[in-house]
């Protein structure tokens, strides 16, 4: 029987059915994986697969096949540093909330996580969160950033999920689709998925448990569906999604706003840095690519020249 992977704690899986029945599942000794990647766990959320039911009452099942994913992300696993674990699979969006104030996310982070949903071929929107806590200091910097990653492609978009305003966008953003929701541990992801499924109650952080760095109140990524269509996927506050195998000579291929200047540089091998004939220089100081994302370009070249990716 078809099923999709609502939730993955490790070893235990709940899975919902074609029939919308809902599962606790264990993956089979001998499963068959159709894709074949070498990660910690073989199952994750969002995964299409094929159930053998177990036991009718207690609802448990048996995972006999994954199939093949048309997406999925990825991120260095916690507990090996040389394995790297499947966060979700079949996305459509991906959805980071940042925020300007406690905490506050850097530019830099927003884009790395761009980076990697363009390497993934995901398209990707950013929530600015805590919105009531924003003074003109904050709107200010809202609008350049608004400004600035509207131009390349990325919808931005203002909320308080603690106030609940900015939701009715947010709504039609998320309507029908499948959306993963990242950003740093404590910038509202559960509060926000609280506001949009009114019967759910997701583990919030309390004020006292909130140190600013913030330990994960959200342990394992979960599938919810949305009451108007669409599912999102709540991860563990993921800082850093995890590229494999790529090259220095690809990063600018992800910088959507460098990627229109690419085949003007007069080296096809163009770093960016300090060739001559650079399409993308010359773009960065006409303006026309702006000049922090071209910063972030730099610095994350520089640590991809440290450690290779
Ligand atoms: N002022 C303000 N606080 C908010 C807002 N949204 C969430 N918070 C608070 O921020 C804290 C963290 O919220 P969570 O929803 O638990 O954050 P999270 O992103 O799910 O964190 P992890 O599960 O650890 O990744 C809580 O104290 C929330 O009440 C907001 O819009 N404004
Ligand atoms: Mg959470
Ligand atoms: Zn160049």
């Amino acid at each position: 029987m078809k099923a999709t992977i609502y939730k993955s704690t490790g070893s235990w899986y709940t899975a919902k059915s074609s029939d919308d029945r809902m599962w606790q599942c264990r993956i089979a000794g001998k499963m068959k994986i159709e894709e074949d990647i070498t990660t910690t766990n073989p199952v994750a959320v969002g995964d299409e697969v094929e159930i053998e039911i177990e036991d009718e009452d207690q609802k448990i099942a048996t995972i006999t096949v994954v199939h093949d994913r048309n997406n999925y992300i990825i991120r260095a696993s916690p507990h090996s540093r040389f394995k790297n674990q499947v966060v979700a699979a079949n996305i459509d969006q991906a959805v980071l909330m940042a925020t300007l104030k406690e905490p506050k996310t850097s530019q830099g982070f927003i884009d790395r996580y761009l980076v990697s949903a363009a390497a993934y071929h995901v398209p990707a929107v950013i929530i600015l969160n805590k919105q009531d806590l924003y003074h003109s200091k904050e709107m200010s910097h809202f609008r350049e950033w608004e400004m600035m990653y509207k131009k390349i492609g990325y919808p931005v978009l203002l909320a308080s999920a603690l106030r609940e305003e900015g939701l009715e966008e947010i709504r039609n953003i998320l309507k029908d689709k499948t959306s993963l929701f990242a950003g740093h541990s404590g910038v509202g992801k559960s509060t926000l998925i609280n506001d949009l499924i009114p019967e759910l109650s997701l583990k919030i952080q309390t004020v006292s448990d909130w140190s600013g760095k913030g330990m994960h109140t959200t342990s394992f990524a979960e599938m919810f569906e949305l009451p108007f269509g669409g599912k999102i996927i709540d991860t563990p506050g993921i800082r850093e999604l995890g590229i494999v195998e790529m090259d220095k000579t690809e990063l600018s291929q992800y910088f959507l706003d460098m990627l229109p200047y690419l085949s003007d540089c007069r080296f096809n091998n163009c770093l960016h840095t300090n060739e001559p004939g650079c399409a993308v220089k010359k773009a960065v100081e006409k303006g026309d690519i702006n000049l922090a994302r071209y910063e972030s370009y730099l610095a994350m070249l520089s640590t991809m020249q440290e450690q290779e990716w």
